[in-house]
């Protein structure tokens, strides 16, 4: 039985977007398996060689529906300052009937797919349930695998329950006859991807691309979660978590935020390479954090799967990804090899002699293009990575040890620093941020782009509550309970222009660090900016690495950070006068350490 205030719902759109009919998503493989095989009967999906890759297949997009539209993502509150400086503002009053009349029959000569979704495994106190309506088979068959979906969600929503309402067309009817293409979508001009977090409401029109169609992810996992959060006392972050066991048996849990291009996923699925040491992957992109009454922060994943990127994905950088990408995957824009598998740009040393690019055109090695797009993606069931932890669906999650912050810098961040305590680990999470390198076409080459806890597109507010609110939460437990802050940067470079740090599996070596941090094990160096290894606690057995690359790796350069400074300040101008106190004070008190 379907609850009223879903069938209300469900017939106020059908009368809104005119779909042919409607089909609800039960979850069952069947159902998985019969709309994929149309998919590929309809020349819309391609199946890859199942010999190679049993139960995989290839989606092709429209060059112009390849990533998430930044600039066409809104969060639509009554008043602008509660969207904040960071986020695109359109009042509700205005998007909404602008949005409905794109919505009006967007859906004729398409199915209506009622999937019914729960973020966070079902029945857990942490989880949230969605209902989105589609008319996109492509996302329903990800959302499939990237949440829980189908039947078993719809029974929670018995008595009216709550749920996030998600709408999505991908806004390109089809009038009687009209041939439908491969990939249709709306022009980017009309591509929106709104939130009302005053309705918990996400609208989403036009793109049928990753994070503006799987509306779970970073719509509602994030922008519509933070502001759950913010008022329900808990933390929606864009994290991976990782589950360590030292050689004697001890488990401790970390996340870690990082902007995009930092390997965020390698570090999810790390295959260490001290002796002994095991890692386990519980998620590779969003947790969400809530304190429990034993006062130590719980993390779960809320996803189901992952939607990776697939570029610089190989056996060699990611092992754990590659086991899991093996069987039961949809590719989107990767190239097909000659023997009808996939290909992208960093899988092999080599690149094939010839291959399908990613638009379906010849490619070979001097094409001067790239075969995959640089945004291509795997969906893939989390159950499937071999470093899966086996309790990365506890309904009471994982507690929390330690928190990673990085970014890409170059210079000035060394390989690990400590925070003094919580409010300096927010501030230290509010500057993180990655150098702008010539891979952007971009004035400011060289220059830092701040992207606070990697939340820069995905807080659903203004980002000085969001500081705020982490600074809040910090005071609900004691001190010695709190997860410890770092900051770690593995893409340090000599005056060779090096990287001195070989990361992937050799990051366990700071892990191990952080490990022994939280025990009290190792006395640290304490410098102006936080504490930082001494170089005999850092393990490096079997580890080749200079005297001068190891004491670059180590280093605070004060002039450098007199620098950083400098562009903190610059940077916190985007908060105007609602800067939050205590960033002013940790800055401050940071240029009176520096001054030491
Ligand atoms: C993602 C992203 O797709 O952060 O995870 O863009
Ligand atoms: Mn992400």
């Amino acid at each position: 039985m379907t609850p009223k205030n879903l069938q209300t719902w469900i017939e106020e759109i059908d009368q809104l977007c005119q779909p042919d009919r409607i089909e609800f998503w039960h979850g069952t493989q069947k159902e998985y398996d019969d709309l994929i095989e149309e998919m590929v009967r309809l020349k819309k999906a391609i199946r890859i060689n199942s010999d190679k890759r049993p139960r995989c297949y290839l989606f092709r997009t429209d060059p112009s529906d390849v990533a998430r539209v930044e600039h066409r993502t809104f969060i639509s509150t009554t008043n602008e300052r509660n969207a904040g400086p960071t986020n695109n503002w359109v009042p509700p009053s205005v998007l909404k009937p602008r949005m409905l009349e794109l919505y009006r029959n967007s859906m004729k000569g398409r199915i209506m797919y009622v999937i019914p979704y729960s973020m966070g495994p079902i029945g857990s106190e942490f989880s949230k349930i969605g209902v989105q309506l589609t008319d996109s088979p492509y996302v329903v068959l990800n959302m499939h695998i990237m949440t829980r979906t189908g039947d078993k969600v719809l029974k929670l929503l018995e008595n009216d329950a709550a749920f996030i309402k998600c709408l999505h067309s991908i806004g390109y009817p089809l009038e009687d006859g009209q041939e439908d293409p491969v990939w249709p979508c709306a022009p980017i001009e009309q591509k929106y991807i709104s939130h009302f977090p005053e309705d918990n409401m996400i609208w989403s029109y036009g793109s049928g691309y990753g994070g503006n169609a799987l509306l779970g992810k970073k719509c509602f996992a994030l922008r519509i979660a933070s502001n759950l959060a913010r008022h329900e006392g808990w933390l929606a972050e864009h994290m991976l978590i990782l589950k360590l066991t030292s050689p004697d048996g001890v488990v401790k849990y970390v996340t870690g935020a990082f902007p995009s291009a930092c390997g965020k996923t390698n570090l999810a699925m790390i295959n260490p390479t001290l002796p002994g040491w095991k890692a386990e992957t519980v998620g590779d992109d969003i947790a969400w954090l809530r304190f429990k009454s034993d006062g130590r922060l719980y993390a779960i994943n809320p996803e189901a799967g992952f939607f990776g990127v697939a570029s610089g994905t190989s056996w060699k950088s990611n092992p754990n990804a590659m086991h899991t990408i093996a069987s039961d995957t949809i590719f989107t824009n990767v190239a097909l090899t000659d023997e009808g598998d996939v290909w992208w740009e960093g899988m092999t040393e080599e690149p094939p002699k010839h291959l399908i690019d990613w638009q379906g055109n010849d490619w070979y090695p001097d094409s001067n293009r790239k075969a995959a797009h640089p945004n291509c993606r795997f969906t893939a069931y989390a159950k499937n990575c071999p470093s899966i932890a086996d309790n990365w669906e506890d309904p009471e999650g994982v507690p929390i040890s330690a928190i990673l912050f990085g970014g890409r810098r170059p210079s000035t961040i060394p390989l690990i620093h400590e925070s003094f305590s919580f409010e300096h680990g927010v501030f230290l999470g509010s500057i993180m941020g990655s150098e702008i390198t010539a891979a952007t076409i971009s004035d400011d080459i060289g220059k830092v782009r701040r992207d606070p806890f990697a939340m820069l597109p995905f807080i659903g507010y203004h980002i000085s509550d969001y500081i705020q609110h982490w600074l809040e939460i910090g005071k609900t437990s004691k001190p010695e309970l709190l997860p410890r802050i770092y900051y770690v940067n593995w893409f340090l470079k000599n005056s060779d222009g090096k990287y001195v740090w070989p990361g992937f599996g050799e990051n366990i070596r700071v892990l191990k660090w952080i490990f022994n941090r939280i025990d009290g094990v190792r006395e640290p160096n304490m410098t102006a900016i936080g504490n930082v290894p001494k170089p005999e606690d850092l393990d490096l057995e079997n580890l080749e690495i200079s005297a001068s690359d190891l004491e670059l790796l180590l280093e605070v350069n004060k002039s450098a950070w007199q620098d950083e400074v400098l562009s903190i300040r610059k940077y916190y101008e985007l908060y105007g006068r609602l800067l939050p106190a205590e960033l002013e004070r940790q800055l401050e008190n940071l240029i009176l350490r520096l001054q030491v």
